[in-house]
C-alpha cells in the first residue's frame, strides 16, 4: 500500500520516507546503536509510549530524536534501496516499506515478509450460528489488521516472551492477543490472552537473535507463524505502527537492550523474597493469627502473609472491617513481633457509596472514569457497585499514592493489586468510557492495557515517597514497563498438574519479557491441591522469585501443614532451602537491576545455540549456574533431565554428570533434581525463621570444582541508600575450590564470618 520509495530526508538519527501511494510518511529513528524505532504514524499523534519513561519517553513523545548522539554512521540510497547504519545494525527500506535489518556482519536479523498473506477460507455466516448452538466459539479469520507488520520466518526460528501468556515457552505456531483479561475458567493452552499484555518477543534465528517491542497498547495481535509458517504477523485495528526493532550480540543483549528501554526492575527488600503464605478467605483476625502460630509452631520459614479481601469492611479500599478485623493496628504489630510482614490486597474498584470518604474525595475532584455524556461510570465488583479511578492522570495517581499512607501508618508492608485489567462483574467496561492518557482524554480501548501499569506507578510513587522503603508491588494487570514498579503473579491458576506444568514456561516467558520478579500461586489458587501436588509445586515455588502459597476461599486449605506430616516435611526442606539461597536469588536481582537478565532463566537464554533446549518446557536455570528440573508429572518419581554443555553436580548426591546429554535422576517425592555448574560458588545463609533474624553475620559460600568467577553484593536489603554507595561487592575467584576474595567496593558493614565449604567431587 506504500507503493514505490520516492526519497527520503534526515533529521538527526531519524529519517523519514516518502512512498508514492502513502501520504503519511514512515519514520525510522535510531535510539541507540542496537534499537531502531518504525514509526507509521497513521493517528498523526505520534508515540504516545507509556511503557518508555524517564528522559528518552519524554523525547520521544514530544517527537524530538531520542538521542543527541550521532548514531547513524551512514544513510544512503543504493539500489536495493535506502541503507542506514548505526554500530552494530544495518537496516535497508525499499519499495512498498519492506524494512530488513542485518548484523554488522551483515547477517540477516529479521527481514520484511515478500510474499502474498495467506488468510485461508472464513466459515460461512450459517456454518458459524450451527456451531455456535452447541457453544463453539468460532475465532474470526486472522483480520487484515489496519496497522499491521509482517516479518519472514525461518524454518527454525523461534520465538520467546509476550509476558504471561499459556502454553509452551516457544510461542512459534501460536497467536495472541493482548488485552488485559480476567477469565476465571482453568486456563489453557489456547488462551489468547491473559491478565498481562506485553508485546514484546525475541526471535531466536539458528544464529543471531532480535526482539520486536510493538509499542500499541490498544487491543493488538500476534500470529507468530501460525496463519501461514512463512511469516509472522502483529497487528492493531487502531493507533500507530510503532515498533523498536531490538538488536544485540545474542539474546542476552537483546533481552538488555529491551530493559534498557523499557525500564528495569530496581532491588526488593530483601524479605521480599522470603515466603509468604496467603489465602482468600482467612474470615478473621482470629483465623489469620492462627495461621501465623501454626507457621511458627511447625518451625517454618515465612516472611509474610497477605490480607485478601476478607479484611476490608465491605470491600472497601482503605478501610478495615471493624467486627472481623478490628482497626489492624494491633495484629499488624504482633505480627512484626513474629517477624511476619502484613500485605494488604487494594484493587481499583471504590465502592459507590455515600459519606465513604474514598468515593466523596474522587467525586469531589473528578478523579473517576465517566461515560461519554459526563456521568461517573459505574460497574460492578466487590463491593457492589463501584467506580474507576482515572489512573492515567497524573492528578489521580497523586491522590491514589497519598492513600497509602492508610496502609504505612498501620505498618503494612507492601500492596498487592488486584482486579486492575480492569475486571467487572456487569460485562466488560465498554469501549468508550472516558479516561484520561495523560494530556488528554482516552476511550476505554485505548488505555484498558495501561490501567494495570498506571495503578502500579501509582502504589509505588505512593511507597516510595512515604515508606522510605523499596516498595513491595504486586500487580496482576500490566504493560511493558510495570517492571519498574511492581512485581507481579500469574493470576488464578488452578490446583492442576497442567497448571504446574504451564508455571515454568510462563514465569520464564515473563523473565525474558522484563518482569523478572514474578510468581504463580504455590499450590494453585482455583481447585483443590492433592499432596502429592502441593508437594511438587512447594518445590517449583523454592526457586520461582515470589514465592507465595495462595488459594481461593472454598477450595481446600493449602497451607503446608494441611497434607500430612510427609507434606509438611518436604514443604520445611524446600522452604529452608529457599532460606538458604536468599543471598544467591539477592544477587541476581541485583544483577537484574544491572542488566535486566531475569532471576529464573530458559536455558535456551544461557545456550541458545543448543537446538536441545529452544523447546524445553520443563526445567529452568536459576541465574547462569543453577538447574532446576522439577517434577510436574503425577506419580513420577524419575526425571529425565537435560543437562546443557559442560560439568554439573548434582546439589544432593555431589555426583558428577556431562552435559550435553539426558540423565534419568531419581526424584521421589522430597527431591526435586538440581544441578550446579563447574566452577560455580554459591553464596548462603543459614537458615532462618525470616529475614532480618540473625543479621548478615555469617556468610556460606559453597564451592564446586572446576574454574569461575562470581560476584556477590551485599546491603541493607530495605532502602536506597544502596544507591547512594551503601553497598559490598565481593569477587570471588574460584580455582578448583580454592577461593580469592577481593572486594570491588566496600560501603556497608560486613559479615561477621565468612565460611568456605568445598563441595566435593564424587
Ligand atoms: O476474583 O481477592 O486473582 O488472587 O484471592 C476474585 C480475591 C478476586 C482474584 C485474585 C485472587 C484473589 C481474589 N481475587
Amino acid at each position: 500500500m506504500f507503493g514505490k520509495l520516492k526519497g527520503y530526508r534526515t533529521d538527526g538519527n531519524k529519517v523519514y520516507f516518502e512512498y508514492e501511494g502513502s501520504k503519511t510518511s514512515p519514520v525510522l529513528e535510531a535510539i541507540t546503536d542496537n534499537i531502531v524505532n518504525v514509526l507509521v504514524d497513521y493517528t498523526g499523534g505520534g508515540h504516545r509510549t507509556r511503557a518508555v519513561e524517564g528522559e528518552l519517553g519524554k523525547r520521544l513523545n514530544a517527537g524530538k530524536n531520542a538521542s543527541e548522539e550521532e548514531l547513524l554512521t551512514q544513510v544512503a540510497q543504493e539500489k536495493s534501496g535506502v541503507i542506514l547504519k548505526t554500530a552494530s545494525l544495518t537496516v535497508v527500506v525499499g519499495d512498498d516499506f519492506m524494512v530488513d535489518f542485518y548484523d554488522k556482519e551483515n547477517q540477516p536479523l529479521s527481514l520484511a515478509y515478500r510474499g502474498t498473506r495467506n488468510l485461508g477460507a472464513d466459515l460461512d455466516k450459517a456454518s458459524k450460528e450451527l456451531l455456535s448452538k452447541e457453544g463453539h466459539g468460532i475465532s474470526d479469520r486472522a483480520a487484515d489488521y489496519p496497522v499491521q507488520e509482517l516479518r519472514a520466518l525461518d524454518a527454525k526460528d523461534c520465538i520467546y516472551g509476550l509476558g504471561d501468556k499459556t502454553g509452551v515457552l516457544n510461542k512459534r505456531e501460536y497467536e495472541y492477543e493482548m488485552w488485559n483479561s480476567d477469565i476465571p475458567d482453568p486456563q489453557e493452552d489456547n488462551f489468547k490472552s491473559l491478565y498481562k499484555s506485553i508485546p514484546f518477543f525475541l526471535l531466536l534465528k539458528e544464529k543471531t537473535c532480535c526482539g520486536f517491542f510493538f509499542d500499541n497498547h490498544y487491543k493488538t495481535f500476534f500470529n507468530l507463524g501460525k496463519e501461514c509458517p512463512d511469516y509472522l504477523v502483529f497487528g492493531a485495528m487502531e493507533g500507530n505502527l510503532d515498533y523498536y526493532f531490538i538488536g544485540g550480540r545474542n539474546m542476552k543483549e537483546v533481552v538488555g537492550n529491551y530493559t534498557f528501554l523499557t525500564g528495569r526492575a530496581p532491588m526488593q527488600q530483601m524479605w521480599t523474597l522470603g515466603y509468604h503464605q496467603s489465602r482468600w478467605g482467612y474470615r478473621t483476625e482470629e483465623e489469620i493469627r492462627e495461621i501465623a502460630r501454626k507457621l511458627r509452631d511447625s518451625d517454618l520459614p515465612c516472611d509474610c502473609i497477605h490480607f485478601d479481601i476478607d479484611y476490608m469492611d465491605h470491600y472497601k479500599v482503605f478501610t478495615w472491617n471493624p467486627d472481623t478485623y478490628k482497626d489492624g493496628r494491633q495484629v499488624i504489630s504482633d505480627f512484626k513481633e513474629m517477624g511476619i510482614k502484613a500485605v494488604t490486597i487494594i484493587d481499583p474498584g471504590v465502592k459507590l457509596e455515600k459519606d465513604y470518604y474514598v468515593y466523596e474525595e474522587g467525586v469531589k475532584e473528578g478523579y473517576f472514569a465517566t461515560t461519554p455524556e459526563g456521568e461517573i461510570y459505574v460497574n460492578e465488583v466487590w463491593p457492589g457497585d463501584a467506580v474507576f479511578p482515572d489512573f492515567g492522570d497524573a492528578k489521580v495517581r497523586s491522590w491514589w499514592a497519598e492513600k497509602q499512607k492508610f496502609l504505612i501508618d498501620l505498618g503494612v508492608a507492601g500492596v498487592w493489586n488486584d482486579m486492575n485489567e480492569p475486571a467487572s462483574f456487569r460485562g466488560p467496561l465498554p469501549d468508550d468510557v472516558v479516561f484520561t492518557d495523560e494530556d488528554q482524554p482516552a476511550p476505554h480501548k485505548a488505555i484498558h492495557n495501561i490501567y494495570g501499569h498506571n495503578m502500579a506507578k501509582a502504589t509505588y510513587e505512593g511507597w516510595k515517597e512515604y515508606s522510605g522503603k523499596r516498595p513491595f508491588v504486586i500487580t496482576r494487570a500490566c504493560y511493558s514497563g510495570s517492571q519498574k514498579y511492581t512485581t507481579g503473579w500469574t493470576g488464578d491458576n488452578h490446583s492442576i498438574w497442567a497448571h504446574i506444568r504451564m508455571a515454568i514456561p510462563q514465569l520464564c516467558n515473563l523473565g525474558l519479557s522484563g518482569l523478572s520478579f514474578v510468581g504463580t500461586d504455590v499450590g494453585g489458587f482455583g481447585s483443590d491441591s492433592t499432596p502429592e501436588l502441593f508437594a511438587r509445586w512447594i518445590q517449583l515455588g523454592c526457586f520461582s522469585p515470589l514465592f507465595r502459597n495462595h488459594c481461593a476461599v472454598g477450595c481446600r486449605m493449602q497451607e503446608p501443614w494441611q497434607f500430612g506430616e510427609e507434606v509438611l516435611s518436604i514443604s520445611r526442606k524446600y522452604m529452608n532451602l529457599r532460606y538458604e539461597l536468599l543471598p544467591y536469588i539477592y544477587d541476581l536481582m541485583h544483577e537484574c537491576e544491572q542488566t535486566g537478565l531475569p532471576v529464573m532463566r530458559p536455558l535456551v537464554l544461557e545456550y541458545p545455540e543448543d537446538e536441545q533446549v529452544r523447546n524445553r518446557n520443563d526445567e529452568f536455570l536459576l541465574g547462569d549456574r543453577m538447574l532446576v528440573s522439577p517434577v510436574v508429572e503425577q506419580g513420577a518419581r524419575e526425571k529425565l533431565v537435560y543437562l546443557p554443555e559442560g560439568v554439573w553436580y548434582d546439589y544432593w548426591t555431589g555426583e558428577t554428570l556431562e552435559g550435553g546429554q539426558s540423565y534419568i535422576r531419581k526424584a521421589p517425592l522430597d527431591t526435586c533434581p538440581i544441578f550446579v555448574k563447574a566452577g560455580a560458588v554459591i553464596p548462603k545463609y543459614p537458615v532462618r525463621t525470616h529475614v532480618g533474624k540473625e543479621k548478615d553475620e555469617l556468610l556460606i559460600l559453597e564451592t564446586y570444582p572446576g574454574e569461575g568467577i562470581y560476584t556477590h553484593y551485599q546491603d541493607n536489603g530495605e532502602d536506597f541508600e544502596y544507591r547512594r554507595g551503601a553497598y559490598n561487592e565481593y569477587r570471588l575467584i574460584n580455582h578448583n575450590g580454592r577461593l580469592d576474595m577481593e572486594m570491588l567496593h566496600e560501603g556497608y558493614q560486613g559479615y561477621g564470618k565468612i565460611e568456605i565449604r568445598n563441595k566435593s567431587q564424587k
